[in-house]
């Protein structure tokens, strides 16, 4: 089951103006950042609020570490903007089995290390109607050192 939006990821080309643009415009305040190699990105999260489910919503500031990442690449084709979105659960090996048991593709075999220590996939944008979509179970709150 899905119970939050877990954030909505926003590429940009430079993540310390962009985060600039976010304290500055809005107030909200950087909650955590990271260096996540495997994806290619240095990201920043902002937290919007806390959720009923005990969980979060941020907003996922990411600026590409290489040009050939995900996000570099998407950066290259449209420029800064919406990315993704994320949905969190509880649970995401069986939401991810549910959901590739419906015919959509889902990008990994086994959930990869995500933002904060949380556990990832993603849905191909092709397979949800142009939206990259990605599935978040959040580390328990004990083993997260933002
Ligand atoms: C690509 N496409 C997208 C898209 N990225 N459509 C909507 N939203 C996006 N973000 C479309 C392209 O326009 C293209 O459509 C088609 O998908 C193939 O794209 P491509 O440019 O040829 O690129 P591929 O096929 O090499 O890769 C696309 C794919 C990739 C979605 C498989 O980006 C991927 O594996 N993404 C998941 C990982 C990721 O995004 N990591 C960064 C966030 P046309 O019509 O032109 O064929 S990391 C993150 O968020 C972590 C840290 C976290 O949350 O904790």
């Amino acid at each position: 089951m899905l119970t939050r939006i877990d954030h909505i990821g926003i590429a940009c080309f430079d993540l310390d103006k962009t985060v600039e643009f976010y304290r500055a415009t809005y107030g909200f305040e950087v909650f955590h950042t990271e260096v996540n190699e495997e994806q290619g990105v240095r990201e920043a999260m902002l937290k919007i609020n806390e959720t009923s489910d005990g969980g979060a919503s941020y907003l996922q500031l990411l600026e590409p570490t290489r040009e050939d990442s995900a996000v570099g690449k998407w950066l290259a084709k449209n420029g800064e903007g919406v990315h993704h979105i994320a949905f969190g659960t509880a649970d995401v090996d069986g939401a991810a089995e549910d959901i590739r048991r419906k015919g959509v593709r889902v990008l990994y075999d086994e959930p990869r290390r995500g933002s904060m220590g949380s556990r990832i996939t993603f849905l191909h944008p092709k397979d949800c109607h142009g939206v990259l979509t990605e599935l978040v179970t959040a580390a328990p709150p004990d083993a997260t050192d933002h």
